[in-house]
């Protein structure tokens, strides 16, 4: 079996961080580096999030610290509002009368990891992201799974970016290829998307052949993990953490929506997808603000929307992967 090398751009984030655990987890990866984006919170967050997890999952990987806003607007994060059980985005510094940040108030649920020890290097999130596609061209899987602004900034670092890498996965986006694909932040938008909607046409426009997995399979509540699926973790370093987040998700929202961990998924396994071939559009204004409208084209210049996950495939290898017990 030959290794995958992944790089991973993400805002962890309770599925980010699940997502993580599955890379680390399973001999098919080999994870060259992670860069952070200011998303699911504030990107000091993000990126100490991540680098708790490399340390606690003993990973040897780097963590480098990406993005601290959108490109060109002010950082949004998604709150919860326990009353009326919907989400909101908001700054910061507008949290809403009581709203709970979506992914708990550092990011991780309620987990918590001893603080990271490493120091953090100098080279910035998508200069990483340019260094790895360019040391092994072709052979690098990016999977974005959070706002794409360090995405679009590594394309305008490298325009030969989406040839310099294997392939681009992305978390993102609601397609309205299944009637899952609306929005999960506003009604036209996908949470990633929306935060940070001209770094996604960037990314879509420049990335020909990207694959979107996004709500229109992520939110099919088929196609999540619930309370009956908890007693399948064991007692491992890695099954002990999933079982931490998964159930913040549980006791507060009822499921796990696998959004991340998914977009993953299909660097693991593709064939477990199925997926149409369309050219997205990304609205970046008023109420279109984030949409994603995929045109069906014959042109080679689009990307691929998952349209259908084979999701016991998905949960079968997912705790096969985390329940192996780590040496130690
Ligand atoms: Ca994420």
């Amino acid at each position: 079996m030959s290794l995958r090398m992944l790089f991973l751009d993400m805002d962890p984030g309770v599925d980010d961080a699940i997502a993580i655990i599955f890379a680390s987890a399973s001999r098919k990866f080999s994870v060259l580096g992670i860069s952070t984006v200011a998303g699911n919170a504030p990107i000091e967050d993000t990126t100490e999030n991540a680098r708790r997890l490399v340390d606690f999952l003993r990973m040897e990987t780097t963590v480098f610290k990406g993005a601290s806003k959108p490109l060109v607007r002010p950082h949004e994060i998604a709150y919860w509002l326990p009353g009326e059980k919907r989400v909101v985005p908001a700054r910061e510094t507008q949290r809403p009368d009581g709203g709970v940040p979506f992914h708990g108030e550092k990011g991780l649920g309620d987990t918590r990891l001893p603080r990271s020890r490493s120091s953090l290097r100098k080279v910035s999130g998508p200069e990483a992201i340019v260094q790895a596609a360019r040391k092994d061209p072709e052979a690098v899987t990016l999977v974005a799974t959070g706002p794409l602004t360090n995405v679009a900034i590594a394309l305008l670092l490298e325009p030969k970016l989406p040839t310099l890498l294997s392939k681009l996965v992305v978390m993102g986006g609601a397609y309205g290829k299944t009637r899952f694909g609306t929005g999960n932040i506003t009604e036209n938008a996908e949470f990633n998307v929306y935060c940070d909607p001209e770094a996604a046409k960037i990314v879509f426009e420049g990335f020909a052949g990207a694959v979107c997995v996004g709500l229109d399979v992520t939110a099919d509540p088929q196609n999540m993990l619930y309370e009956r699926d908890v007693g399948r973790f064991r007692n491992g370093r890695k099954a002990s953490l999933a079982r931490s987040l998964i159930g913040y998700d549980l006791r507060t929202y009822g499921r796990f929506e696998a959004h991340d961990p998914l977009a993953l998924y299909y660097a693991y396994d593709s064939s477990a997808f199925r997926t149409v071939r369309a050219r997205v559009e990304v609205g970046t204004t008023g109420a279109l603000r984030g949409h994603t409208n995929a045109k069906a084209r014959t042109a080679k210049n689009g990307q691929l929307i998952a349209t259908k996950v084979d999701f016991e495939r998905f949960r079968k290898d997912l705790f096969a992967e985390i329940n192996v017990p780590q040496k130690d």
